[in-house]
Parts: C-alpha cells; sequence; structure tokens
C-alpha cells in the first residue's frame, strides 16, 4: 500500500548545532550544551517553490514547543532546518505551548496554519495538571512571517487537531474539529465538522461529530483529523489517528477514510483497521507505541509523501500513490464490528 523509508527524516539531532551550543568560549569554555533539544515529530507538510517542507513540532529539554520548517529537494531525504526557528506572534493570552500545526493551501490564496495552544486553566489557579487546549491560527506566503489571528471559537470547551478544509463550502470556511470534554479526554467523541464566515475571528456556532468513536476498533477511546485532506477525483482522502487504551498506555494508529467531493463530512468509503501502525524502532520514544501524522504531500506526478511521527520523538516519512490509496480505500473492507463477520470475511476471500 505504501512504501515506509528506512531512516527518519528528522530527528532532534537535526536541529542546528547553534540552537542548541553557545559557541562563544568565554561564555561557554567547556562547550557544554545550553539548550537541549528534546525531541523532533508531528509535522505539517507543504510543496512550495519547488521545495518540500515541513513545520515541525521541536520539543526543548525544557518541555515546550515550537515550530520550526525543515526543507528538502526531494521529500524523502536530506532534510535541513532554516536558520531560526519560526517566531510565532501571540495574542493577548499568551501561549504556554503550541505544537502539531496543520498547513492549509486555501483557495482564498492564504496557506493557514492551524495548532494547539495550550494554557493553565484560569479557573483552577494552583492546578498544574488542570489547562485548556484550543485551536491557534495564523497565516503566510512564505512559511518565514506569520500573521496570527484570534484561536477558533467553537461550542466545545477544549479542541485539538482542529484542520481547515481548503474550500470554501457555501461560501464559508470550513473546519474538522476534535471536540474534548477536558485536556486529555475526547472519550466517545469523535471528528467534528463545522463553518465560520471569516478567518479573522473565526467562529463556529454549530459542530457536528460525522466521524464517530467505536467500540473494539482502533479508535475507541479517541481519534484526530491528521493533514488537510486531498482532493481527488473520486472524493476528500483524509488521514487521521485513533487511539485505544491498553495495560501499557494509549496506543495511536493512522486510518484512511474518503469523504464526498461536495460533502465533504459524509465519509463514502472507510477501510477497516490501521493503514499504518507503530513498528520496530517505531514503538519506542518519548510516548511510547505512537504514530501520529499532521502532514502529507500530494504531487504533481500523482505521489504521496506520508509524514508520520513515532512514539513522540522522530519522524518518518512513507510514499504511496493517490491510486494506490483509493484503491485501498475502495477494495479494503470496513470494519464489520463482530469477530463472526471477520471470519467470513476472510473465508470468502480465501475461496
Ligand atoms: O502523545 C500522542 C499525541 O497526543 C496528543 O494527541 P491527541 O490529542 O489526539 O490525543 C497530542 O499531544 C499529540 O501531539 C501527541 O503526539
Amino acid at each position: 500500500i505504501y512504501a515506509r523509508w528506512q531512516y527518519p527524516v528528522l530527528t532532534r539531532d537535526h536541529t542546528p548545532l547553534r540552537w542548541r551550543y553557545d559557541f562563544d568560549p568565554q561564555r561557554n569554555p567547556y562547550l557544554m550544551e545550553r539548550n537541549g533539544i528534546n525531541a523532533v515529530f508531528n509535522a505539517a507538510a507543504i510543496k512550495l517553490n519547488g521545495e518540500y517542507h515541513l513545520v515541525a513540532r521541536v520539543e526543548g529539554n525544557d518541555r515546550k514547543s515550537f515550530f520550526a520548517v525543515a526543507s528538502s529537494p526531494n521529500g524523502t531525504n536530506g532534510f535541513q532546518f532554516r536558520n531560526l526557528p519560526v517566531q510565532m506572534p501571540e495574542t493577548d493570552s499568551r501561549d504556554t505551548n503550541v505544537y502539531d500545526m496543520r498547513l492549509t493551501r486555501h483557495e482564498d490564496g492564504w496557506i493557514y496554519g492551524l495548532f494547539c495552544t495550550e494554557r493553565p486553566d484560569p479557573n483552577s489557579p494552583g492546578d498544574n495538571s488542570a489547562c485548556i487546549a484550543q485551536c491557534g491560527i495564523a497565516r503566510t506566503r512564505d512559511l518565514d512571517e506569520w500573521e496570527r489571528l484570534p484561536d477558533l471559537s467553537t461550542p466545545s470547551p477544549q479542541q485539538r487537531n482542529v484542520v481547515l478544509h481548503p474550500e470554501f463550502i457555501d461560501g464559508r470556511y470550513a473546519f474538522y474539529t476534535r471536540p474534548q470534554s477536558d485536556f486529555i479526554g475526547a472519550a466517545g467523541a469523535g471528528l467534528g465538522w463545522g463553518l465560520a464566515g471569516c478567518m479573522e475571528n473565526a467562529r463556529i456556532d454549530e459542530e457536528h461529530v460525522f466521524e464517530k468513536c467505536a467500540y473494539h476498533t482502533i479508535k475507541e477511546l479517541k481519534n484526530g483529523q491528521g493533514p488537510a485532506p486531498i482532493r481527488t477525483d473520486e472524493g476528500w482522502l483524509h488521514l487521521a489517528h485513533g487511539v485505544r487504551n491498553t495495560a501499557a498506555g494509549y496506543r495511536y494508529v493512522l486510518y484512511l477514510f474518503v469523504t464526498d467531493l461536495h460533502e465533504p463530512w459524509r465519509i463514502t468509503h472507510q477501510p477497516g483497521g490501521h493503514l499504518i501502525a507503530p513498528e520496530s524502532n517505531e514503538r519506542i520514544g518519548d510516548v511510547s507505541n505512537v504514530v501520529f501524522s499532521n502532514g502529507w504531500i500530494a504531487d504533481d506526478d500523482g505521489r504521496i509523501f506520508i509524514y508520520y511521527a513515532s512514539s513522540d520523538t522522530r519522524l518518518h516519512v512513507a510514499t504511496s500513490t493517490i491510486d494506490r490509496l483509493l484503491d485501498y480505500a475502495r477494495n479494503t473492507p470496513a470494519d464489520p464490528l463482530f469477530t463472526a463477520e471477520c471470519v467470513k470475511m476472510r473465508i470468502k476471500q480465501a475461496q
């Protein structure tokens, strides 16, 4: 279905040495690291001016994440970070942490970056575990200069994994959301859909869940939209993550589905099970047994570059084509939800 490339495309060792070391012998006589980087993972992706660009989540040893652009001439290797990380403007309410950007080249002409902004919960002062996740919005033309816009407002108390749809729907901006009851929990919910009149003060008044979690599936506990969907002749191709709970903690896998071209909230094909699950070394990292994707690139020749991170630690690429992924979506059976049906499905195929 896809080719998994052997080596990660980005790791913490790819970050420029100057971000980590002070090379002034007066200030750093022992040449020791001053600003360690813990991980480079969950990257947005876009092809611009013939180059493949990632806006990676770079996490310092101090646990704070920031965004940094790394580019490659071919999309599968040779990614190099720009000299400096992104200086993301802030709103009046400072971001404690920002992460997991999704880039959308919108038909209005802007490139939007939607990301999670995390802040302490003002209603629980002193409780360090009480925090609020919301969707931050910024836009750019070149990935260098960013204009920050007000956060997205939705009926849900918290949001993560919000993604902007690339086209207007009924003249309005359309969003994939992930309503949450609290910071971690999205139990029983699913992927939401909502419309807003503008991006300068984006506000969704009605949010409806169109892709629900389900018992004994790969998305039993929660799910989240991956990158912005890709337009194909047969519908919008979506990548998402599904999460289930286990004795060893949460397991994150990636799955694919297709929605109608004119009604992008209506699912037309949903193959059962995962498309990508953690394998070998990918299973181990800061948050083990996780694969997560918020970036993919559809090239002009039909190739697709799927950038996925493993265990919140490093970033990989898998390559496929639109044709293969559509064939996968069309012909892989949906999850029949019952063991006996799964057996019947295999017997039918074997005969
Ligand atoms: O640790 C796994 C992932 O957890 C969160 O994703 P979700 O909100 O869907 O549970 C995010 O923090 C993500 O960055 C992280 O990779």
